[in-house]
């Protein structure tokens, strides 16, 4: 047996298969794993023992049962393994396949061999798909020279490595490569590194179990440092992926817990400067990482904690402080450089003072070069701080591209019953928005993100929203926060979502510290309020009233406002409607929020074929930026993208073509026709994002994969109205059943008061 995989597992159920299975691919299968089940559910070890029956190398499942952490978990799989080397892998990350192979060209005559890592938010489906370039958006450098974190935006370039000279010795280079692997100290690592088992045993070198987040980094240097012969393999082995959910299942690095983790990190220092003491450059360089994180952890520490803790943390830093060398102190500068100094005489109250004044510093610096961080700082400072306009409402409907859904309709009842009470304030995205959207009541227009926008923000008791507010939203005492989202969900959410590839990889934290902020949600149906429970961890109030902007679809006599909605567009008031309105698709992009649509449908064959007895209205997602030219078929299509309010589309549809949109939900209020344009299902469904639906179960129509189905559906609608109608009746049950016409007071009266 070549290689023993030493794997501690913590019930990381949705990672271990990504895991295993990069351990199945290995172009070298001369090995075993051995996954060390530290304090786990019973289901998870049985899973486990499942998967090890069929593996095709051998995989041992060992337990602990007290939750002695993976220093413990690390030491026991060391002690069980029979492989000629041991290599560390943690449950969360995966291996290139080739890593193997690599590693062992390099390990003839050596105890140690390590190599580089990528990082990812990513599984490895998404990962090898397009991962790399999702993380390149996301952090703005590609996987490969990503060695850091992105909390950063302090003084960095100060503590680089500059024209450092390329280390002649092979050791000096894996070492340069163990420290520089990782951005922070702390993250100094022995994943990925392959060490000669007879090695270990021969020093006796076992994890110090007593460590709970850094056991690592002493460890590591123990195992560099025992030995001359360590090798380097100059390809990318190990993927280390971050967790996108730190709120459910939080890496060890997204725990707080900072006390704790400074007091580890200071003993690792003192323990790693004793074991590389007289290799004079590897000092400077693991004594500049050390600066660093006295720099960003430690001094800033002292602001926030009590006075007995930062005492105590003080304490132990000023063990460390007089062991750096010269060299690495000589590199230092600016701050860095006026902080060590400082910190040889002060206390912590004041290295705290001077932190918190550098720090100012650079706020006012920033805000002093960026109209936006400006805007921000007053937002904040000054705002924020000002009287709260106990009877404004703001109000923003899709970021603010429209006048629109539940927003609307919320004002205009607020303004026809309760006249004069309220002064409201409307958010739109850009100017030329401003201008166009005509409001039938007094109101503010501000436009996101300018000055009046974090005003009124700022300092407005109501807020009506059926999105996210923005990350830095600050919730007042006092504030009333009225979320009514935009839809019944068919797409998986946030927390139902296992990757995150479109919007920012933290996306389940934002969303999650987003979601505390709002006092009610609008539920459209009992479906939807299970779903938003789970899928935004919501547990505030829920409104169960129906969506407010369906309430127009419940008016009794809807012909004069067809008319005049017919007439307002312009189409021939004898002419039947067909309104076409697809969704967006995650993968179809130009920049983030900015996406592309392409037309599927052949227009020309359904003009000739329909065009006598229709008119075709084609509505795109507000993602989309495509404006596509209908121009060829005027008279018959007509782009209705810009039209505000998709709830009048409906009214004066006779028949829907959709996808994958929530919109299916909404009209189902009118119980007319509805056709299901899913040319893309199995990517959609499977790739992309995955249903909550079953939709060849629920659609109360036809799925379409041409436009020659939906021609022949076209010409069959009552046939097929005929065929859905017990489906569709289930459907409008399931999810209209609490839509009535009254959605709008329903939600007003509980916010507002009667
Ligand atoms: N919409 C629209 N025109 C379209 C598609 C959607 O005006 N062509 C509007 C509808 O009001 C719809 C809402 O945008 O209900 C949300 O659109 P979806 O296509 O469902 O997609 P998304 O914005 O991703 O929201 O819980 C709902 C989900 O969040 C989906």
């Amino acid at each position: 047996m070549k290689v023993s995989v030493i794997i501690p597992y913590h019930n990381e159920r949705k990672y271990i298969g990504d895991c295993l299975d990069s351990l199945e691919d290995q172009s070298v299968q001369d090995l075993e794993a051995i996954v060390v089940c530290d304090h786990c559910e019973k289901e998870a070890v049985l899973e486990l023992r499942e998967r090890a029956n069929e593996s095709p190398f051998p995989l041992t499942v060992l337990e602990l049962t007290e939750g002695q952490g993976t220093a413990a978990a690390r030491n026991m799989g060391i002690q069980n393994s029979q492989g000629e080397y041991v290599l560390f892998l943690d449950c969360d990350d995966y291996l290139e396949t080739y890593a193997l192979e690599e590693l062992l060209l390099q390990a003839e005559g050596k105890d140690v061999v390590y190599a580089r890592h990528a990082k990812t938010w990513y599984g490895r489906r998404v990962y090898y798909d397009n991962g790399k370039q999702l993380y390149a958006q996301n952090t703005g450098k590609s996987v490969e020279e990503d060695d850091e974190e992105q909390d950063s935006d302090t003084d960095n370039d100060e503590l680089e490595l500059q024209g450092e000279q390329e280390p002649e010795s092979e050791w000096l280079r894996t070492f340069h490569v163990l420290i520089h692997n990782c951005y922070s100290f702390q993250e100094i690592t022995v994943l990925g590194m392959l060490v000669r088992k007879d090695y270990i045993q021969e020093k006796d070198y076992l994890f110090e179990e007593d460590y709970t987040y850094y056991a690592d980094l002493p460890y590591a240097m123990l195992l560099l440092c025992g030995t001359e012969n360590a090798g380097l393999v100059s390809k990318t082995i190990y993927i280390k992926r971050k967790h996108n959910d730190p709120i459910n299942l939080p890496s060890l690095s997204q725990i707080s817990d900072e006390k704790k983790k400074l007091t580890e990190g200071i003993r690792a220092y003192l323990t790693m400067k004793e074991l590389v003491k007289g290799r004079e450059e590897a000092e400077v360089a693991l004594d500049r990482k050390f600066i660093k994180y006295y720099v960003k952890k430690i001094s800033p520490y002292y602001i926030t904690a009590s006075r007995k803790d930062a005492e105590e943390i003080y304490h132990q830093a000023s063990k460390c402080l007089p062991l750096i060398t010269e060299p690495a102190r000589k590199r230092a500068q600016g701050y860095t450089r006026r902080l060590l100094k400082a910190s040889e005489k002060e206390g912590p109250a004041k290295i705290a003072k001077r932190v918190s004044r550098h720090s100012s510093l650079q706020t006012l610096r920033r805000v002093l070069t960026s109209r936006s961080a400006m805007r921000k700082y007053l937002y904040r400072k000054v705002f924020s701080r000002m009287k709260m306009m106990d009877n404004v409402v703001l109000l923003e409907s899709f970021f603010g591209r429209n006048y629109s859904d539940s927003p609307k309709y919320i004002f205009e009842y607020l303004n026809q019953n309760y006249p004069g009470q309220y002064k409201y304030v409307w958010i739109f995205s850009n100017s030329k928005r401003r201008r166009e959207e005509k409001l039938p009541y007094p109101s503010k227009k501000v436009i996101r993100f300018s000055l009046r926008y974090f005003y009124y923000m700022a300092r407005v008791k109501y807020i009506v929203f059926n999105g996210r507010q923005p990350q830095y939203f600050i919730k007042r005492k006092g504030n009333v926060f009225l979320e009514t989202w935009h839809g019944t969900p068919l797409k998986k959410l946030v927390f139902d979502m296992d990757e995150v590839t479109t919007a920012s990889p933290l996306y389940k934290k934002q969303f999650y510290i987003q979601t505390r902020s709002w006092d009610y949600l609008v539920a459209p149906n009992k479906f939807s309020e299970e779903v938003f429970r789970h899928a935004f961890m919501y547990d505030g109030k829920m409104l169960e009233t129906g969506y407010p902007r369906n309430d127009i679809l419940h008016l009794e006599d809807k012909s004069a406002l067809t008319t005049e909605i017919k007439k307002e567009l312009g189409i021939d008031q004898n002419k039947k409607v067909i309104l076409y309105a697809p969704t967006w698709r995650d993968d179809e992009f130009y920049a983030s929020a900015q996406y592309k649509f392409t037309l599927q449908l052949d227009m020309d064959k359904l003009k000739r074929e329909l065009g006598d007895e229709y008119v075709l209205l084609l509505r795109t997602h507000y993602f989309v930026v495509d404006n596509l030219d209908l121009s060829p078929y005027d008279g018959f299509a007509y782009n209705v993208s810009q039209y505000n309010d998709i709830a009048r589309l409906y009214l004066i549809s006779d028949v829907l073509i959709t996808d994958y949109s929530s919109v299916f939900f909404d009209y189902a209020n009118l119980r007319r026709p509805m056709l299901f344009f899913t040319y893309d299902l199995e990517k959609y469904r499977g790739v992309l994002r995955g249903f909550y639906v079953d939709v060849e179960e629920e659609l109360p129509g036809p799925m379409l994969f041409n436009t020659d189905e939906v021609l022949n559906a076209m010409r069959n609608l009552p046939a097929i109205e005929e065929e859905y109608k017990e489906k569709y009746d289930r459907f409008y049950e399931k999810y209209c059943a609490w839509e009535d016409g009254n959605a709008t007071r329903k939600v007003v009266e509980t916010v507002f008061g009667k």
